[in-house]
């Protein structure tokens, strides 16, 4: 089965309304036929670009409220207003440092999907995790969280397995390591809906910038690459698609 590629940046709380400007002269005349292409800038930043581009947009975080008194919080509908179409959730970041459980995932995952946005989830273990081989059962949890009481949501996701030792360290795992990881995630999948769990794109995420990313865009279960550090670099971003 054909996965139509997708790579996805995640400016994190970086950028600017020039970034905006430079990225988006950048990627436009890109010939990306058979790639789509997808922003994540801080959410002040969605509704600066213009409606003439050749790539999609989305938020780095959600809330799974529908409205009311959440100071702070950005919702669903304000971010479609905004112009989002995707969202990051789940990144280990949020994790981290915003205490972002489980079962908070999977509440905003549910919401997203539900008002028409396109969850990216982040997955990912920590390195204390995988020197005590640990990765597999991390990842389960992770997805489990998700998907077993809610598989119908797997259908309209994508995922991205982030190695949190691989996070802006300039180190990423290697193709074999992110292969090896991304077949578990895919097999593992399987039991929710077979279909589902073989369209569904699985980015990897992680130090990936344009030296590192043809080796593991020619891996047959990474779809794509979740982009930190290198989106903030528009040619070098604009490589990393024409890599893929
Ligand atoms: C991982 C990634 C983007 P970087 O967080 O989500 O960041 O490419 O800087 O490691």
């Amino acid at each position: 089965m054909q996965r139509t590629p997708l790579i996805a940046a995640n400016w994190k709380m970086n950028g600017s309304a020039a970034l905006v400007e430079e990225i988006t002269r950048e990627l436009t005349g890109l010939e990306l036929s058979d790639t789509e292409v997808l922003i994540c800038p801080p959410a002040t930043l969605i509704n600066r670009f213009s409606a003439e581009r050749n790539f999609a947009l989305g938020a780095q975080n959600v809330s799974h409220e529908k409205a009311g008194a959440f100071t702070g919080e950005l919702s669903t509908d304000l971010l479609l207003e905004a112009g989002a179409r995707f969202v990051i959730i789940g990144h280990s970041e949020r994790r981290t440092l915003n205490f972002e459980s489980d079962a908070l995932i999977a509440a905003k995952l549910a919401a997203a999907v539900n008002a028409g946005l396109t969850p990216v989830l982040c997955i990912g273990e920590t390195l204390e995790q995988r020197q005590q081989e640990k990765t597999q059962q991390v990842l389960a949890r992770q997805l489990d969280a998700v998907y077993a009481s809610q598989p119908e949501l797997l259908a309209k996701s994508v995922i991205a397995y982030e190695p949190i030792w691989a996070i802006g360290t300039g180190e990423s795992a290697t193709p074999q390591q992110a292969q090896t990881t991304h077949a578990f995630i895919r097999q593992h999948l399987k039991q929710y809906d077979t279909q589902s769990a073989i369209r569904v794109k699985l980015l990897y995420g992680g130090s990936v910038n344009a030296d590192n990313c043809a080796a593991l865009f020619d891996q047959a279960d990474i779809d794509g690459a979740l982009v930190g550090g290198a989106s903030l670099k528009p040619a070098e971003f604009a490589q990393i698609c024409l890599a893929v």
